[in-house]
């Protein structure tokens, strides 16, 4: 295990960025309030898109707070350092959480609580590649220094927040609850103002047509990109390096094709194969995948 890591019940964190002691406190004492909304992902899979839409909804299409005030602040990470104990303390209704926790550390308080959850999913392929940039740019992460290390470690769930396929598993099992919405990166790509209807329907928020023509333009690829409360450019220099991969880097469904080569991609589609042989759900990069 790379001495950036530290394990919390069997699953990697990045030190730098999440205690031991925090991690315990969001399993076992945070308390979830029922009209909290979890945006919940596996790393590189939309989650800072998913806080610019939840965001600029909540203001019911006014792009002001996602204008001046940082993601970190609108939908804080709950793992990371110090936040829970500062959520626990948020008079915001509701409070917009991000997190990239698997499901079986999630906190307790969350069963049987009306906490709306939802969970964004990407093609792995290109989770794969976009972690592989972010994990060269950013202390958090291990350098993989070649994309066969990236996708051993991937494929092998040894890094931090563990299997992506554990995590999807995990989170899908909500399937069928009310209080649960799953879509994938590439139905916000495919379809952005159809999602973002459907998101504010599971939100209960009645937007004209006009305010969703705002959520649309504001959270677009280029707006976000040259947007510094969402860009990562007001981090502190030292956790992340922009000349090295900037954190919005190319927003496109498929890049792993530009990258995998023909026994990468074999490689992958075997285990993905034998990972997901029992996972009844159908997702947009199915076809892709070699039987
Ligand atoms: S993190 O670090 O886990 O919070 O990263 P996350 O936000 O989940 O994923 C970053 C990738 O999402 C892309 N992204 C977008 N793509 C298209 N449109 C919009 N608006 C958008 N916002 C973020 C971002 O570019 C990263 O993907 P890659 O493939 O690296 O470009």
């Amino acid at each position: 295990m790379s001495d950036l890591y530290h394990e919390y019940k069997g699953t990697l964190f990045p030190q730098k960025s999440s205690s031991l002691e925090d991690l315990a406190f969001v399993e076992n004492e945070f308390q979830v309030r029922d009209d909290d909304i979890f945006n919940i992902t596996y790393p590189k899979s939309g989650t800072t898109w998913m806080i610019e839409i939840l965001s600029i909804i909540q203001k019911n299409g006014d792009p002001s707070w996602n204008q001046t005030v940082p993601n970190w602040d609108r939908a804080p990470w709950i793992e990371t350092l110090g936040i829970a104990q500062k959520l626990k303390l948020s008079d915001e209704h509701p409070r917009i959480i991000t997190s990239h926790l698997p499901r079986h550390i999630f906190m307790k308080s969350f069963e049987g609580s009306k906490a709306k959850v939802i969970y964004t999913i990407r093609d792995p392929k290109d989770t794969a590649v976009s972690l592989y940039y972010f994990s060269k740019m950013s202390v958090f992460y291990k350098d993989p220094e070649s994309m066969d290390h990236c996708l051993k470690d991937f494929l092998s769930g040894n890094i931090p927040f563990g299997s992506w396929f554990d995590h999807v598993k995990g989170w899908m099992e909500m399937l069928g609850r009310d209080n649960f919405m799953f879509h994938t990166y590439e139905d916000l790509q495919r379809d952005l103002r159809g999602s973002v209807i459907k998101i504010c329907k599971f939100l209960g928020k009645e937007l004209d047509d006009k305010a969703i023509d705002s959520v649309v333009e504001y959270v677009s690829f280029k707006n976000m990109k040259e947007n510094k409360m969402v860009n990562f450019t007001l981090l502190p220099t030292g956790y992340m390096d922009h000349e090295k991969s900037p954190f919005m880097r190319k927003g496109i469904v498929g890049d792993w094709k530009n990258h995998f080569t023909v026994t990468q991609n074999e490689y992958f589609d075997k285990i993905y194969n034998s990972e997901m042989k029992d996972f009844k759900v159908k997702f947009p990069w199915d076809s892709s995948i070699k039987k």
